[in-house]
């Protein structure tokens, strides 16, 4: 097995009960590896239609042994589990997990690019 290294998910939410989408979800990485959260943040929404509501933000970082890709897939049932519905690019989500970094890999592939490209430009990632 390979050994735990350190990865960083940023959890997003615009619709619905803000809270309980991004507490469930927590509640469920934490069953996964999960050692830390950082604050909750509101932020204005960057890109996507005008008129969305304020996201809530926040960054969880875990210690797993999951690949990249199986760290996908976590991401992915989360916001099936939340209900999301996939439409606009950027539109309104009950939440959106996006793989941020993992330690020790990088992925460019066409449905993952770990780091993720854009982390870095944007505050709702970074001040997490
Ligand atoms: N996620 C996006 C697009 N825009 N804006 C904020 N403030 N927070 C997000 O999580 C966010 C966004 C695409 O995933
Ligand atoms: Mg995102
Ligand atoms: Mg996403």
């Amino acid at each position: 097995m390979t050994p735990p290294v350190r990865a960083f998910l940023g959890l997003g939410s615009n619709v619905g009960d803000r809270v309980r989408h991004l507490r469930d979800a927590v509640a469920t990485l934490r069953n996964l590896g999960l050692v830390g959260v950082s604050p909750v943040y509101e932020t204005e929404p960057v890109g996507g239609p005008r008129d969305q509501r304020p996201y809530l933000n926040l960054v969880a970082e875990l210690r797993t042994s999951l690949s990249p890709r199986e760290l996908l897939g976590v991401c992915h049932r989360l916001e099936t589990a939340a209900g999301r519905e996939r439409g606009v690019r950027w539109g309104p989500r009950t939440l959106d997990v996006d793989v941020l970094w993992i330690e020790g890999d990088a992925v460019d592939e066409p449905d993952l690019v770990v780091p993720h490209p854009r982390m870095w430009t944007r505050r709702f990632v970074l001040a997490p």
